[in-house]
């Protein structure tokens, strides 16, 4: 299966959504905003339901009124395209040109350690696995380490990953101290000269307050190790936990500054809308979407290519 039709399989159940509550979007758009009033109040529906929240709703269907597409999905397209590159819309851009391929184009960390945080079950040590295949076939070397001491069998899930992408896992004691396992891979991998390193950590601690402060010392003896890391934090949020998921990211945020958000399970849900409020109230790029539990299912985030394969139109080709 292509790419891009691995993004819209993913993508199925957020289309369905849309189009079963909003109905025919092929219509006519002057036509619909003068005489066919209940269309857009459908729209607004489809997109409350697909969790694009009501501020970003509101402004999508504004957009729409002023658009110049003939038809009313292009001018959902167009604004919806806006929500999710907030440059453009800040530089109230109308005329979208095509952002360069996200299949040709590497999602560059800024350094060489990125630090990877999230509750439990969201898909961070599979990400991970992901990243691994993803930054390997570009020809970067990698290295892993299995930072989530906390939860058993987390480190034997990354040894298993490790081994069978070819890539070296540090890995500590089962409950040991997860910053150890971290300074050691961070001063392994400066030593190495390995081009980049993944640190799983724990979802879950006894409180929240103790996962934050965690997060935080695993964060400075990187540092320690390797002056200057991580440069980057990618946080890990599940699409099926929604708005909760949007709170979660907050907290996380407040206590290690995000660089990077990696929305996974886009194929498990109809609320793919939440891009947008994760976009708008995170103000943290989003990098990577993952669409399915397979090595390949993580594909870097180009809005423009999301947009489209949303409602199963083609991408130009350059
Ligand atoms: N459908 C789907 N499942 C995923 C995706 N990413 C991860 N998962 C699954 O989510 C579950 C939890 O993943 P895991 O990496 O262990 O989560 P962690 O607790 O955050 O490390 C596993 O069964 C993964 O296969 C995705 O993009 N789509
Ligand atoms: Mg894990």
């Amino acid at each position: 299966m292509s790419w891009l039709d691995r993004l819209r399989q993913g993508l199925s159940k957020t289309r369905q959504q849309i189009n079963d509550t909003a109905g025919n979007l092929g219509t006519d758009l002057r036509e619909t905003l003068t005489t066919r009033l209940d269309s857009i109040e459908d729209l607004e529906y489809a997109l409350i339901a697909a969790d694009v929240g009501r501020a970003a709703t509101e402004e999508i269907l504004s957009d729409i009124r002023a658009s110049n597409k003939s038809n009313l999905q292009d001018a959902l397209m167009e604004a919806l395209t806006l929500q999710l590159e907030p440059d453009l819309r800040r530089a109230q851009f109308r005329q979208l040109g095509f952002t360069p391929d996200a299949r040709r184009t590497v999602v560059d960390p800024r350094g060489h350690v990125v630090m990877v945080v999230g509750v439990n079950g969201v898909g961070k040590t599979t990400t991970i696995a992901k990243l691994g295949e993803y930054y390997l076939g570009r020809g970067r070397s990698v290295m892993f380490a299995a930072g989530d001491t906390f939860r058993a069998a987390a480190g034997a899930q990354l040894g298993v990953w490790g081994e069978r992408l070819g890539i070296p896992v540090v890995q500590g004691p089962e409950g040991g101290d997860p910053a150890a396992v971290a300074y050691d891979a961070a001063a392994a991998r400066a030593a190495r000269g390995t081009d980049l390193l993944f640190v799983d950590t724990a979802g879950r601690l006894h409180t929240k307050h103790n996962l934050m402060e965690e997060l935080k010392k695993v964060r400075r003896v990187i540092d320690k190790a390797d002056p200057g890391e991580p440069a980057d934090v990618w946080l890990v949020l599940d699409a099926v936990t929604g708005q909760n998921g949007l709170a979660q990211a907050k907290k996380f945020h407040e206590a290690t500054p995000l660089t990077g958000v990696i929305v996974t399970k886009l194929d498990g849900t109809a609320k793919g809308g939440i891009l947008v409020p994760i976009v708008r109230e995170l103000g943290v790029p989003i990098k990577f979407i993952g669409v399915g539990e397979g090595a390949h299912d993580l594909q870097p985030f180009n809005p423009q290519e999301f947009v489209r394969a949303l409602f199963d139109v083609d991408v130009p080709r350059d």
